[in-house]
């Protein structure tokens, strides 16, 4: 509490009264008009006189980037611990960062990022003083520390529209190596936008393709200033039909989500377990599936003799419904279909089908259909086989995996005497074992061309030889049977 000097001479009056009035308590009267109440002269003039004094203080330099600054920081940066006097009235807090001024001219401003090590309230005898008013305190948040962590990414240019398409089409850029300052390295498959310069003040910014990510630095890559990269959200959708590449079982082709991207197709096969043949074998199971894997032939015996096909099912197994088709029927000395030697004998028409319906064909082939006046020829006795195409005229497009399974040969058997019995008949069916020994594989196209022949192991090799032809429509022939292929 402060006394005004008019209220002085007043007080003196009143103890003087006081003394004479033998009065005790005088600091409550003059209280009232001699002290300053509720004003802020006296406190203000205090803040004005700051006094300023040289405070010793040991700081290491961090820069005078403010982005590097942090980097140091949060990374323990161990920079050279210098001493410096600065005028100041408080000292700095130890432990934080300063943006201020260590010249030592007051005219001169030398600003930079200096982290607190030491700091006294006197000053250094070895040390002139700095002009540092009202340094900066950074607020670091080291939540996020950023190091250098080398990721091998393909620039996919500048163009956020062209970065999308190259991403999408599985551009092949050179794959670079850039060591990136950041919190955590980037996601690998994603785009980034980022600077990849290594000059702080340059800026190189392009989207990136992250092929692989480290923690840890490349030692022959210089480090680029890539504070918070844009991750690019691509959705990619080649076909356009909704469905995400990597969700879509056909990328190339549109088709609905509830069927994985894929086209709803139809796929007529034949139903092995649902068909009914007989012939004059005796020993030969009418049950297709039976006999097709029994190495027995059917036989036909004499122009009157038949294979009489009780119910041949064809089911359309595919996800939509069918159109009509055509099934063709060939004669033919080996198992594989070749339109210009082997003889249509049954050409039949069948109806469109619901998916999971089937058709039951009913038809007969006999001796006179085979050979016409020929089939009371012994010359004629041998092995053949009875050739099922069905869709012979590919009314229906049956997906990726459904004309390869058009395709029926059935072993037969013909002898010119009504007679003959399979008992009498020894079975000269030459079975390859598809399991054991390579075969050969030949790959036509529809015209007849051969595209390639070769020897594979097994029947994966086969399917291997058969996924790796590039698009278009072909002929598989691998010994036992013929198929077609649509890429
Ligand atoms: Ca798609
Ligand atoms: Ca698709
Ligand atoms: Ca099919």
């Amino acid at each position: 509490m402060k006394i005004t000097k008019h209220c002085f001479i007043i007080i003196i009056i009143h103890m003087l009264i006081s003394i004479i009035s033998n009065a005790k308590d005088i600091e409550a009267d003059f209280s009232e008009f001699c002290f300053l109440k509720g004003t802020t002269p006296i406190e203000k003039s205090v803040t004005d006189k700051k006094v300023l004094s040289l405070k010793h203080h040991r700081m290491v330099y961090l820069g005078n980037d403010e982005k590097i600054a942090r980097k140091r920081f949060c990374t323990d940066y161990s920079g050279e611990v210098r001493r410096h006097n600065l005028y100041l009235d408080t000292k700095l807090q130890v432990g934080k960062v300063y943006y201020l001024n260590s010249s030592i001219e007051r005219d001169q401003t030398r600003y930079g990022y200096f982290l607190v090590k030491r700091a006294y309230d006197t000053p250094h005898n070895d040390t002139d003083g700095a002009y540092s008013p009202n340094p900066l305190l950074l607020n670091i948040d080291c939540s996020q520390v950023f190091t250098l962590k080398h990721h091998r990414m393909v620039n996919l240019g500048t163009s956020e529209t062209i970065a999308k398409q190259r991403k999408c089409n599985g551009y092949s850029g050179t794959v670079g190596r850039h060591n990136l300052y950041l919190g955590n390295k980037l996601q690998v498959g994603k785009v980034y936008y980022l600077n990849s310069s290594i000059e702080n003040d340059e800026t190189r910014y392009s989207y990136f393709l992250v092929k692989r990510a480290y923690d840890t630095p490349h030692y022959d890559t210089d480090g680029a200033y890539s504070v918070n990269p844009r991750l690019l959200e691509i959705k990619c959708d080649r076909d356009g039909d909704g469905v995400e590449d990597n969700q879509d079982n056909c990328p190339d082709v549109a088709g609905p989500a509830s069927n994985n991207g894929c086209p709803k197709t139809p796929n007529l096969v034949i139903d092995l377990n649902d068909s009914k043949v007989f012939s004059q074998c005796q020993s030969c199971s009418p049950f297709l599936d039976t006999f097709m894997n029994s190495g027995k032939r059917h036989l036909i015996a004499g122009g009157v003799g038949n294979i009489n096909f009780n119910r041949l099912e064809i089911r359309n197994i595919g996800n939509s419904i069918s159109n009509g088709a055509k099934v063709d029927f060939y004669f033919s000395r080996n198992n594989t279909l070749e339109k210009n030697n082997d003889k249509r004998v049954k050409n039949i028409s069948i109806p469109s089908r619901n998916p999971n319906s089937s058709y039951g064909i009913q038809t007969s082939i006999t001796g006179w259909d085979l050979w016409g006046s020929g089939a009371s020829s012994s010359a004629n006795n041998g092995n053949y086989y009875i050739l099922v195409d069905i869709d012979a005229t590919n009314t229906n497009s049956e997906g990726s995996n459904g004309e390869s399974d058009n395709f029926l040969a059935i072993p037969i058997t013909y002898n010119s005497s009504a007679t003959a019995s399979s008992r009498l008949l020894r079975n000269s069916f030459f079975k390859v074992d598809l399991a054991n020994k390579p075969y050969e594989v030949s790959v036509f196209t529809i015209f007849g061309a051969q595209v390639t022949k070769k020897t594979v192991a097994n029947k994966e090799g086969e399917n291997t030889l058969a996924k790796n032809l590039p698009k278009g429509f072909y002929i598989i022939k691998n010994g036992t049977e013929t198929y077609k292929v649509v890429k």
